[in-house]
């Protein structure tokens, strides 16, 4: 089957991780697709993955990173994944489901760091050059329920660190794009891991009987 490119959405702890791995395998079982490769941003590289370090604990001597900083970091370590990793596998006829991509940027530098949108969309376009993916998955939680899935963790990252009034311009932004853009599955990610997984693989279903 053809090379597609899946992508999944959401605030921390909406079940991205959980649902990209259930989607390779749900794939696999029911769909005979093998060759699949999950990424995970920001990182997947040698190079992205020691950005994704600077991303979310932040540089030596606790030096603040400028927001226009974060944003080039993590545009730098999409720039490495696409070039290196993503297209060289769609092109070898690999599926690709990426546990984030540039709408995280979108909405979390976009909405979550109100980032002048001019610059973000031409950064966006110079970086993904055309590479958009087929099918979103955008799994849609509270900052609240976000918050209370996570905060067993032992350290939270900058990024987590934020006010809520941070994740609630990231949701927002995020709820905008899913209802402008046709590619874009909004799912009620409050529901059960079952219940989530099930919407999914209907979505999937349909998707395959209307390409
Ligand atoms: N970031 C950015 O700002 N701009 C960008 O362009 C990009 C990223 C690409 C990456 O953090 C950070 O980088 C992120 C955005 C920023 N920071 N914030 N805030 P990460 O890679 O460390 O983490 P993440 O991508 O946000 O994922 P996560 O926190 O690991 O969450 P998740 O993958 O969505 O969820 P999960 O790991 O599958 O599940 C988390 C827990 O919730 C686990 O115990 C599950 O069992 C539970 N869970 C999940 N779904 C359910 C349901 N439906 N019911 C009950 N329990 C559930």
């Amino acid at each position: 089957m053809d090379n597609r490119f899946i992508t999944i959405e959401g605030l921390d702890g909406a079940g991205k991780t959980t649902i990209t791995h259930r989607i390779s395998k749900y794939l696999k079982n029911q769909y005979g697709v093998t060759n699949i490769l999950t990424t995970h941003e920001p990182g997947g590289t040698p190079v992205s993955d020691f950005l994704r370090v600077l991303i979310k604990y932040g540089g030596p001597m606790n030096e603040p990173i400028n927001n226009i900083s974060e944003l080039l970091m993590i545009y730098a370590a999409r720039l490495q994944l696409i070039e290196n990793v993503i297209k060289p596998s769609l092109s070898k006829g690999y599926w690709v489901i990426g546990d984030r991509f540039d709408l995280s940027s979108q909405a979390y530098q976009g909405g979550g760091r109100e980032i002048d949108i001019l610059l973000l969309h031409a950064l966006s376009d110079r970086i993904t050059n055309t590479l958009s993916p087929d099918l979103t998955f955008y799994l849609d939680i509270s900052p609240e329920l976000s918050i209370s899935r996570i905060n067993h963790r032992q350290k939270l990252d900058r990024i987590e660190q934020e006010p809520l009034s941070f994740f609630d311009r990231v949701r927002s932004c995020y709820k905008k794009l899913a209802s402008e853009r046709k590619n874009i599955v909004t799912i009620d990610a409050t529901q059960s891991l079952e219940e989530v997984s099930v919407s999914i693989y209907r979505h999937l279903d349909w998707w395959f009987l209307h390409p």
